[in-house]
C-alpha cells in the first residue's frame, strides 16, 4: 500500500507496520472518512522500516500532521517509537496477533516509560475506530465542524441502540 491521502491537507497520519495490518487499520480509516477528517495512510515498520518511521516521525508536524494513529501487532514497537521521535499526540491500536491473540500487541503499546506517552487502544477493530474518533475529538478542540461531526455521530450512534429491540423479545 502506497500512501494515499484524501482531498485536502491530510490532518490524521496512519501508520501501520505492514500491509497485514490495513485489515484492522483501514476501521480506522473508513471512520475519519465517514467524520470528513483528511488523513494519510502508509507502511512504516519499527523493524523493517526504522530508517522511513524516523523520517516519518520527524517530519510529520511540518507536513500538518496533527495526531498520529500508529497500529502494529506483535512486538509492536511502532507507536511507541514514533511517540519518541515527534511530540504530536501518538494514539496506538494493538493488532490481533495470531500467536498471542493480540496481548502482545497491546503489552508492547500500553507499556511505555513514563515521559513518552502513547494513547493506547483496545485490541482490533474497536481500538481502530476508537482511535479515528479520538483523534476526531482531539482536532475539534479548535475545529466546530468536527464537534458537530461528532455530535452527530453519537446521536446516530444511541439512535441506532435506542432503536434496537432484543432479538426474540417482542
Ligand atoms: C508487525 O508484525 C506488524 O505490525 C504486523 O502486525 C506483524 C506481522 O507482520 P507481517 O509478517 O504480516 O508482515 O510488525
Amino acid at each position: 500500500m502506497s500512501a494515499h491521502a484524501a482531498s485536502s491537507q491530510p490532518l490524521v497520519g496512519i501508520i501501520m507496520g505492514s500491509q497485514s495490518d490495513w485489515a484492522t487499520m483501514e476501521h480506522a480509516a473508513n471512520t475519519l472518512r465517514d467524520l470528513g477528517v483528511a488523513f494519510e495512510a502508509e507502511v512504516v515498520s519499527a523493524h523493517r522500516t526504522p530508517d522511513k518511521l524516523f523520517s516519518y516521525a520527524e517530519q510529520a508536524r511540518g507536513r500538518g500532521i496533527r495526531v498520529i494513529i500508529a497500529g502494529a501487532g506483535g512486538a509492536a514497537h511502532l507507536p511507541g517509537m514514533c511517540a519518541a521521535k515527534t511530540s504530536l499526540p501518538v494514539l496506538g491500536v494493538p493488532v490481533q496477533s495470531h500467536a498471542l491473540n493480540g496481548l502482545d500487541s497491546l503489552l508492547s503499546i500500553v507499556q511505555m516509560p513514563g515521559g513518552v506517552p502513547v494513547g493506547t487502544l483496545a485490541i482490533g477493530k474497536a481500538g481502530a475506530i476508537n482511535a479515528a474518533l479520538l483523534a476526531t475529538q482531539i482536532l475539534a478542540l479548535n475545529d466546530p465542524a468536527l464537534h458537530e461531526a461528532i455530535e452527530a455521530f453519537r446521536s446516530r450512534q444511541t439512535e441506532t441502540v435506542l432503536a434496537s429491540p432484543v432479538p426474540g423479545v417482542i
